[in-house]
């Protein structure tokens, strides 16, 4: 074979030419590789090829077509990268949403470390971006990491060293770890997403998501293509650079062939503070690069050493976060779903608008209080903002535009899905459809049923849950176990393979130990750890089914809510009957080891004491008990000093003061929203 000409000595001619045959090869290896599990060529064979197909993409970018290998999702590109350990942790920071919080946050600053004057402290600029941390060894370049989760991060050396703004050389010999913020210039992320969206690709929701999917790619050309930039802001082993404040630590960094941020500012007062907050909130929508809120440093760095940290997050340094962004829409509809445990919620939708990096036209109303309290009505022009910069909310509506012939919404009576009556019980706000045989709920049961912690069948997602609903393959969990090859081949995109795997997934869930048939079939109040301390107790599906009320509420941390929830439920004469079903097609109904803690070991929740306090307006307070249990955690009432993580939503009290006096790291529920997505 004749020796293959360098990518870019190549003419447009010749580029057509190879890249044809390139891309179909390249899609029938992923076939072999992916789907067929036969790979036909060693592996670095598929990875020269595939990058001499982004390099030719990249070099003539009208030869690319959405079909090609490189706009696939997933595949390769997106496989894990190593683990790198973080000799010294990367935490998060505490952050404030006032500067009225922000001030009081350094008076018992200034008091926790015994000061009598107030602190000098550095303003820098809150990048939104992601953090990295580059070591050096005798000035060069030897390892980058992302945060990962602060203690464990992933090695991202070979994509670093294409950000041209991390040096591979520093300046002087040091050996030395530094850290900054890599981030995505808001330009590169409009062309990116661009190219994205005409390619047929997804497009990324902003500029964080951007540069960390950039960052995170497998193969360095693609991160190289992705004109991600940095901004260096910190020195843990800041005596090994010879100085003494962070704004020197920033110059020095600069010297050594970093960019740094310009825009940090020395301040003295509270009236400095200020001026620096409202500047950079006017000019923010002005600058090249995102930026959610403003960092504020002690600046003497022995401070900064004596101020410490708690266990998440730095004495010495808060974010404050900008106030949400907000804009105006119209209410076109209200429409309602319903869940799992028959909670029906409305979710708002209006005409699509530009909110903080994304485009929204849905908004959850949570419940009926909620949507009566803010008068939501259809026609109105409400105002949006993204809470915790995440999840789109309404927060007024401009009853100035409220249209003259405009009539309160009514709420519905009836179950959009099966049409039953829908009730509100007594203390909750959620207006429910009790029809257990209600298509919806017994939809999204089959999810529930099919999840990761309950009976794990892996490759049965609500997707193909949906498609099984509607071809009515399946009607309850028992039904899962009867499907057939012929069944499976004819959902969407199945084939042999597909439909033998889901077949095998669903195969093995039948020897699954009882905790995980006692979580996966919903009963209320009933999570993954009330689920292993039923199945530890009764050993099997008979006995506890024969249990009374008293006995299973007399077992260990279940009590009387749990007792009386799993009593009545096995009481009922269809879930008697299904049992039935699901033993006569083979479901294991025993317990058979301890499985606890095996399921939730990877969980970054495992073992976090967590406080929950206040009202969470998206979930229950007891939803979001059962997610976290669900999830390894420990749920406590009261908060201590071995208190993790406070989860405070509205009107918080006591607890919430408790948590700040102990410097116990506290989130809003926005945070926590968040912190269940990336669980997902
Ligand atoms: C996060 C960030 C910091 C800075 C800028 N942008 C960020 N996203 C800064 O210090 N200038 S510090 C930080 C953290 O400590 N997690």
């Amino acid at each position: 074979m004749v020796e293959e000409k360098a990518v870019d000595q190549l003419t447009l001619e010749e580029a057509k030419e190879t890249i044809g045959p390139l891309r179909d090869q390249l899609t029938q290896w992923g076939k072999e590789y992916y789907e067929q599990d036969k790979p036909t060529v060693p592996d670095y064979v598929y990875d020269r090829e595939y990058e001499r197909l982004v390099e030719l993409e990249a070099r003539f970018p009208q030869l690319k077509t959405a079909d090609s290998p490189t706009q696939r999702v997933g595949g390769r590109v997106t496989t894990d990268l190593p683990k790198v350990p973080h000799e010294i942790p990367m935490l998060s920071m505490g952050d404030v949403f006032s500067l009225e919080e922000l001030l009081d946050f350094n008076t018992r600053q200034q008091a926790d470390g015994g000061s009598d004057h107030p602190f000098e402290y550095n303003l820098e600029l809150k990048i939104d971006g992601l953090s990295l941390s580059v070591v050096y060894e005798n000035g060069k370049l030897v390892q980058a990491s992302t945060r990962g989760n602060g203690v464990i991060g992933e090695d991202v050396t070979a994509n670093v060293k294409t950000i041209k703004e991390i040096p591979q050389q520093l300046n002087e010999p040091l050996s030395l770890e530094f850290r900054g913020e890599c981030y995505m210039p808001k330009k590169a992320f409009a062309q990116l997403n661009e190219q994205r969206e005409e390619a047929g690709q997804p497009i990324f929701a902003n500029p964080r998501n951007a540069a960390a999917g950039s960052l995170r790619q497998l193969d360095p050309r693609v991160t190289g293509h992705r004109q991600l930039a940095a901004f260096m802001y910190y020195v843990p082993e800041w005596r090994k650079l010879g100085v003494t404040t962070q704004a020197e630590a920033l110059d020095r960094m600069r010297e050594l062939g970093f960019v740094v941020n310009q825009t940090n500012r020395v301040v003295h007062s509270a009236a400095e503070i200020r001026d620096y907050i409202d500047e950079y909130t006017a000019q923010r929508d002005q600058l090249a690069y995102g930026i959610d809120g403003i960092v504020e440093k002690v600046n003497d760095l022995a401070t900064q050493d004596e101020l410490g940290a708690t266990v998440k997050v730095p004495r010495w340094e808060i974010a404050y976060k900008f106030p949400p962004e907000e804009e105006a829409t119209i209410v076109r509809d209200i429409v309602w779903t319903v869940g799992r445990t028959g909670n029906v919620t409305p979710t708002a939708v209006m005409d699509p608008v530009q909110l903080a990096g994304t485009t929204v036209s849905r908004a959850s109303l949570h419940n009926p209080d909620y949507l009566k309290a803010k008068d939501i009505r259809l026609g109105d022009t409400v105002y949006l903002h993204k809470a915790g910069d995440i999840i789109p909310e309404i927060s007024r509506v401009d009853l100035k535009k409220r249209p003259a012939d405009s009539q309160p919404y009514q709420i519905p009576t009836q179950c959009p899905v099966c049409g039953s009556d829908l009730v509100h019980l007594d203390d909750e706000v959620a207006l429910r459809c009790i029809n257990p045989m209600c298509p919806a709920q017994l939809k999204e049961g089959l999810a529930h049923f099919a999840s990761r912690n309950a009976m794990n069948i892996d490759g049965l997602g609500p997707k193909i849950i949906n498609q099984l609903w509607e071809k009515k393959l399946v009607h309850d969990y028992a039904d899962l176990y009867q499907l057939t090859d012929d069944q499976l081949l004819t959902l969407d995109k199945f084939g042999e393979k597909s439909a033998a795997n889901l077949l095998t997934a669903i195969d093995n869930s039948r020897h699954n130990s009882l905790e995980r048939l006692l979580f996966g079939l919903g009963i209320r109040h009933v999570g993954a750890k009330a689920g292993q301390l039923l199945a530890a107790r009764f050993k099997s599906m008979d006995n506890l089914m024969a249990a009374s009320q008293e006995e299973i509420a007399s077992v260990a941390n279940i009590g009387p809510t749990i007792g009386e929830s799993v009593a009545t439920y096995f009481a009922n004469d269809q879930v008697r009957r299904l049992v039935d079903e699901l033993k006569n097609v083979g479901v294991n109904m025993t317990y058979d080891q301890p499985e606890a803690g095996t399921e939730t070991a990877e969980s970054p929740w495992n073992g976090r004491r967590v406080v929950l306090t206040g009202k969470l307006v998206e979930m229950t307070r007891g939803e979001a008990k059962q997610w976290l249990e669900a999830h390894g955690a420990n749920v406590t009432s009261s908060v201590s000093k071995k208190t993790d993580i406070v989860i405070a939503g509205d009107k918080a009290g006591s607890k919430l003061a408790r948590a700040n006096d102990l410097g116990i790291t506290v989130w809003d529920e926005a945070r926590f929203a968040q912190a269940m997505k990336e669980e997902q």
